[in-house]
């Protein structure tokens, strides 16, 4: 394993995976201006040459969102801009080139919340917990939540969290669609590097069609959506990779689909 940090955040390559470690634990990981180029620098560095990346947080919390204290001396229109940026940079993981898999421990709130909705795959302990604290802290999401947590949970149950300051646990926040793994403590790390090996594993263009399509096709006309899917479906297919893949399953050179051996993975 090779290891980097800038100055928040540690770079660590496993084979195909690079793992991205937040890493202000002092702060609890609140992510201050800095932090978030720190973040922006991280995924375009590791971006370049790992095929699937994960996400954790160094410390006892995954991410204590916003860092408050900077953030009580902005005007306004530095309250968007830096909102702005922070949209750009989840941007390039949610629609960047590697699939990306969180793992999710302690307070993952706020702004840590946004972070962990703008990675594909969320793998939590059971002990970790999730909110949305904003509406205490007198400001409102600003890194994607009101899009990307109100596309996972559903805007009725973002708005109970963001209006009555509710802190939910892991298991609610499984069942609400909010993380798609629950593992047990100290687990989430082991776990999240696992999915993206196995997802390092897919064809590029295939996870490229996830990344990319997917998203956007929920955005589209059911009409539109079904055109898209069809191009893309044909685009993967008619690869060269996609060629050599189906022939490898055919002449019996690739594994075939089954449960795990005890059961299958329900994510504990
Ligand atoms: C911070 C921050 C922060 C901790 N900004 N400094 N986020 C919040 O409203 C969450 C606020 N934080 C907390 O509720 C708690 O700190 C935790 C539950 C996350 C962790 O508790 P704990 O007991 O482990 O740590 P602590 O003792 O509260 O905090 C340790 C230090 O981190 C302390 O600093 P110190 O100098 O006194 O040691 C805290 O002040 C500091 N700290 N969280 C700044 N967030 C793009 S818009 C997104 C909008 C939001 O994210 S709003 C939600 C903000």
């Amino acid at each position: 394993m090779d290891e980097a940090r800038n100055a928040f955040v540690t770079i660590e390559q496993d084979g195909p995976v690079a793992l991205l470690g937040l890493n202000r634990p002092e702060k609890r990981n609140a992510i201050s201006d800095r932090f978030v180029e720190a973040i922006a620098e991280a995924v375009a560095t590791v971006e370049k040459t790992a095929k699937a990346g994960v996400i954790f947080g160094h410390g006892p919390h995954f991410c204590a969102g916003l860092d408050l204290a900077e953030h009580s001396e902005k005007t306004p229109i530095e309250g968007i801009e830096g909102s702005r940026r922070w949209h750009e940079v989840f941007r390039t993981i949610e629609r960047g080139r590697i699939p990306w898999v969180s793992a999710l421990h302690g307070a993952v709130v706020g702004g840590g919340l946004e972070l962990a909705a703008s990675t594909h795959i969320r793998v939590a302990e059971a002990t970790a917990f999730f909110a949305l604290p904003e509406g205490q802290r007198g400001i409102f999401v600003g890194g994607g939540g009101a899009v990307r947590v109100a596309r996972l949970m559903g805007a009725a149950r973002m708005t109970d969290l963001m209006l009555s300051g509710r802190v939910i646990d892991a298991a609610t926040a499984e069942r609400w669609n909010v993380v798609q793994y629950v593992v047990g403590e100290g687990e989430a790390l082991e776990k999240a590097k696992q999915i993206a090996k196995a997802a390092a594993g897919n064809a590029p263009l295939s996870n490229y069609a996830v990344i990319h399509a997917l998203s956007r096709i929920q955005d589209m006309s059911a009409e539109d959506g079904l055109f898209v899917e069809s191009l893309m479906a044909s685009f993967t297919q008619t690869s060269p990779e996609a060629k050599e893949r189906l022939r490898a399953f055919l002449e019996k050179r690739a594994g075939k689909v089954a449960l795990a051996r005890d059961g299958g993975d329900d994510g504990r």
